[in-house]
């Protein structure tokens, strides 16, 4: 019985071990017979100018380095981009990548993608886990230090005044890695001066709709409003809206800074009725696809993958509006 079991497990060797030599489905499980490297890809949803950028810099690049992609809208839900990428697994590609929504609750499916032999490439936002095994690179912005900007372009425009500063503050989609840090890196600078006052801080889930409703609430429960920190463009629109509606003039009764710098925020921008905007650029595509191509070949890449981003005065904005891509 033992020689007859071990002579079929033998043989069952030499048949995977087959299909592997001839570009069958290989250890990561791929098999793509068109040896095309397979991207699963699940996208936050559509929720900013940002995102939607940020889409097509993923969608372009994929198309110009070869890569087919398999792509997916969560609408800012997080068991959607859980489902999206238990359906990657299930389809074997060969590189999985995602924008996670909220910091918190990958670890499990993380876990199965690891098991499944498909490595995990983190783009935009960071996830909490302890354990970086679970993913093989962070491609994205450094959203404290974007805070600090924020902070510090506040500390410079009123320096030598003493009077409070009420600050109102649009907070980015709850729970997730640019609002949480884009809240305490600003929060670190404005705490050196104890004039400046946070008298707000309310979720507008980086999109215009909610952050002109939330401004609105801010409005009428503030009578006083110095500035609006906004932890994107989009939601700032949305509060120019309001504070407009209420007679006031924004950029100039209350002074507004904003992140992102896309297209209708540098307008806003250089029409003076934002003040500041943080850069965070939204162009990863081409870095991405690099990275999966030598993720695939089982290179070793870093761990983190800063992207380059500046600031823009209104001046500045004028001077870039032609030429920006976005
Ligand atoms: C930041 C990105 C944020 C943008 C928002 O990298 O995750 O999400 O700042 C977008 O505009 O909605």
């Amino acid at each position: 019985m033992f020689r007859k079991v071990a002579t079929a497990a033998l043989g069952g060797l030499l048949v995977a071990a087959a299909l592997t030599a001839c570009g069958g489905a290989d250890e990561s499980g791929s098999g793509n017979d068109d040896g095309k490297l397979t991207m699963g890809f699940a996208q936050v949803g559509a929720e900013s100018g940002w995102r939607t950028a940020n889409t097509k810099s993923v969608q372009e690049a994929a198309a110009a380095a070869g890569i087919e992609l398999k792509f997916s809208d969560a609408q800012q839900k997080q068991e959607n981009q859980i489902k999206a990428i238990r359906s990657y697994i299930a389809q074997k590609v060969d590189v999985i990548a995602f924008s996670p929504v909220v910091e918190t609750g990958w670890d499990q499916v993380l876990k199965e993608a690891k098991d499944a032999k498909i490595p995990v490439i983190l783009t935009d936002r960071a996830v909490d886990s302890k354990d970086t095994s679970l993913y093989k690179t962070f491609i994205g912005s450094d959203f404290v230090l974007e805070g600090k900007k924020a902070g510090e372009w506040l500390v410079k425009e009123y320096q030598g005044k003493s009077d409070t500063v009420n600050i109102v503050e649009l907070q980015g989609t709850t729970g997730s890695a640019p609002a949480n840090d884009r809240k305490s890196g600003f929060a670190d600078v404005i705490k050196a001066d104890p004039k400046f006052k946070v008298i707000a801080s309310q979720t507008g889930e980086f999109t215009r709709a909610k952050g002109k409703e939330v401004m609105e609430a801010f409005l009428k429960a503030n009578p006083k409003i110095d500035v609006l920190y906004a932890h994107n463009d989009d939601m700032g629109l949305g509060a120019i809206e309001a504070i407009e509606a209420a007679g006031k003039k924004p950029g100039v009764d209350i002074k507004i800074i904003t992140v992102d710098a896309v297209k209708d925020g540098m307008t806003a921008l250089a029409a003076g009725k934002i003040n500041f905007i943080v850069e965070c650029s939204p162009l990863l595509g081409p870095q991405l696809m690099d990275l999966a191509k030598k993720v695939v070949a089982g290179e070793t890449v870093p761990q983190r993958v800063l992207t380059e981003e500046t600031t823009f005065t209104p001046e500045q904005a004028k001077a870039v509006l032609p030429e920006r891509k976005y």
